[in-house]
């Protein structure tokens, strides 16, 4: 290497050498992908650290390529070199354009489902700089034409062993220093844009292509058969409504909120002598509003998504990874899709990019009718924290754009700025922080405090725009938010000595609140989850369950088994905790004397995971056609970038 870089004082002698066509290619392919990210996407890249991500991650996949182009001998590896370079700027290319529709970058999924869809011809896409992305391949070309090239690499193998090696090295710090920056970043593949500002975008295809081969073998695996267990496992557990309640807020909107990771120990907590969350805490005693303390999220690695999964499905999310990562295009039976069949719009509102969470597929398969995502917001610095929107103006913005939906709809809201670390802008709050010994715990409070304001500042909205009366307002928190590492932080918020395992599991208790102008509810106690929550509300609405295939059960019903699986098999009952195989007794927190019917919950909980695994992994509802449903097509939806007219429309008063 050092001879090469000797031999740059002198560029024609520099240019005699073996591999200096290589290392001109590889170069320009590198400093071109560079300047593509800067220039062609919106990645959101923050800081030194991230630039620098940015600028070395095109460096493992060039690496890979020249690699392979010295598997080949003396004239074949000028010809591969041409190929292989012509090949990747074709795909860079393609990503270009395909952001400049989308805002998106290509899947192999995407791929497979191509559709003449974009109502807009590829000509209006380009530019006339475009053709800078061919530059290298455009080198090439004439070097081997004006036959200017050097002698060919003889000892070509150990060639290629080398730089394919030094393309796995890099790679793997690569992974490394972004994985200081993100950690998880590839268990939890929470976004394509943060692959690509993280890896790159020819990494990320690299690994979209295994996700997808992975998961397209599972799916291809199963037949109709998988389903018949299944379907009379869930059909044998159907739990029937409560006459009391079935049918008691039919033809209402339903206004659903993930409430970011509000745990439901805020509720009646005091700093001080002020309330945390006053506002929850007035509908938790109003007498009508029903407030289930004993709700407990069930999420996995796929955290606001897997708790949105399981409003959505009544489905268990996955062992690993998120399902809208992995299995966006999987068919759906989604309340979404159950409400379009009972006449209901559907929108999906939310203060960050629709690519996170792979929303923007997902919510295709579920028929979502329309996804205002951060580009239907003022994403002002002053509005922005963590991801995207604050609660406050989120609500605000979003109130206008709900008027003109047509009525009834289902309206899925997801909160964002009481988010980890939970850090306040100090103009948002007056709350104290809280003084327990962590600064993440401290600052929880006054960020939980801000997510109450905001949500009695959209009812006051809701009831001065008239939608009030004629809807629903579900509220949930969608998983925890101060981890086990906090836990001697806690262990001071919750005045007990320490955090056990099973203080841990207690604590999986998450908001849940539904709140119906016009249903008396209250509190209750019933033990109870996230997959509970979609035939909870349908049974409210008046659609029995019955025909669709689901793992959760109407909460109101007296037939309501309280046992709460979480992801990891652990579980809670009424009783027990049942957590690292050990089984407590709730009343003392003590561990308990096996119970007589330990095995049968273990079992039982087993069951139902397996059951919802078998649904997900082998896409079976594609084998299951429900009476009361129209399937969905996702080629019918998708979510583009608003107009400047759609801005105008929806965002007036
Ligand atoms: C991002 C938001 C947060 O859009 O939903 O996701 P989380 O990190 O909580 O899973
Ligand atoms: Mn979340």
């Amino acid at each position: 290497m050092l001879r090469y870089i000797k031999a740059l004082k002198n560029p024609k002698a520099f240019f005699k050498r073996y591999h200096s066509i290589f290392i001109i290619t590889a170069v320009l392919f590198w400093i071109k992908t560079y300047l593509v990210y800067l220039t062609q996407f919106k990645l959101g890249v923050e800081g030194f650290y991230q630039h620098f991500l940015l600028f070395i991650n095109p460096v493992s996949s060039t690496l890979l390529i020249i690699s392979f182009v010295y598997l080949f001998k003396k004239k074949g590896q000028y010809r591969m070199l041409f190929l292989v370079d012509l090949i990747s700027s074709i795909w860079l290319f393609a990503n270009v354009m395909y952001y400049r529709f989308f805002s998106d970058f290509i899947t192999i999924p995407t791929i497979m489902s191509a559709q003449e869809n974009s109502g807009s011809s590829v000509l209006e896409l380009l530019r006339v700089t475009d053709i800078l992305m061919f530059i290298d391949p455009i080198v090439i070309l004439i070097v081997i034409v004006k036959k200017a090239a050097p002698l060919y690499v003889n000892n070509h193998l150990a060639a290629f062993r080398r730089t394919l090696i030094a393309a796995i090295c890099v790679f793997l710090i690569n992974l490394g220093l972004a994985e200081i920056d993100r950690p998880q970043l590839l268990t939890r593949t929470f976004d394509r844009n943060y692959l690509v500002k993280y890896l790159g975008v020819y990494n990320f295809s690299i690994y979209d292509a295994i996700q997808s081969t992975k998961s397209m073998t599972q799916r291809a695996m199963a037949g109709s058969d998988d389903l018949v267990a299944v379907d009379n496992y869930i059909k044998a557990n159907y739990v029937k409504p409560n006459p009391d309640y079935f049918g008691k807020a039919q033809g209402k909107n339903v206004i659903l909120i993930s409430l970011e990771s509000l745990q439901n120990f805020v509720i009646d907590y005091k700093i001080g002598n002020q309330e945390v969350t006053p506002f929850l805490n007035s509908l938790a005693h109003d007498g009508t509003t029903f407030y289930f303390d004993n709700f407990f999220h069930q999420t996995g690695q796929g955290k606001t998504s897997d708790a949105e999964f399981m409003m959505d499905t009544a489905l268990f999310p996955m062992a690993q990874g998120s399902v809208y990562v992995n299995k966006a295009q999987n068919t759906e039976q989604a309340l979404s899709g159950i409400l379009k069949y009972q006449g209901y719009n559907s929108a999906v509102f939310h203060g960050n990019y629709k690519t996170f969470w792979n929303r923007n597929e997902m919510y295709r398969s579920m028929g979502y009718d329309k996804f205002f995502d951060a580009a239907y917001y003022d994403m002002t610095d002053e509005n922005k924290k963590n991801y995207g929107m604050k609660d406050i103006p989120f609500f605000k913005e979003s109130v206008p754009i709900m008027k003109k939906l047509e009525q009834p709809f289902f309206a899925k809201m997801i909160t964002l700025s009481n988010h980890y670390p939970f850090g306040m802008d100090q103009q948002d709050t007056t709350f104290p922080v809280g003084d327990f010994g962590d600064k993440v715990v401290n600052q929880y409070f006054q960020s939980a405090n801000y997510l109450d304001t905001s949500l009695k500042l959209f009812f006051d909205d809701l009831k001065a725009s008239g939608l009030y009366e004629n809807s629903i307002i579900v509220m949930y928190g969608d998983h925890y938010g101060i981890s086990e590492n906090y836990n001697d932080a806690m262990a001071k918020v919750l005045n007990k000595e320490e955090i056990t395992p099973f203080d841990t599991a207690q604590l999986q208790r998450t908001v849940f609140m539904v709140h119906a102008p016009g249903v008396t509810g209250g509190p209750n106690h019933t033990y109870c989850g996230e997959v509970d929550v979609r035939p909870t509300i349908l049974h409210l609405l008046g659609i029995d369950t019955k025909d669709y295939l689901e793992l959760g059960s109407d909460i109101l019903s007296p037939e309501h088994q309280g046992i709460v699986p979480f992801r990891n098999a652990s579980f809670v009952t009424p009783q027990y905790t049942y957590t690292g195989e050990i089984f407590y007794d709730n009343a003392t927190g003590l561990e308990a004397e096996t119970p007589v019917d330990a095995d049968k919950l273990i079992e039982t909980v087993k069951e139902k995971l397996n059951a919802s695994d078998q649904i997900v992994t082998k896409d079976l509802l594609r084998f299951y056609t429900p009476p009361n449903f129209t399937p969905i097509d996702r080629n019918d939806y998708q979510y583009l970038k608003p107009t400047k007219v759609d801005l105008d429309y929806y965002k007036s008063p």
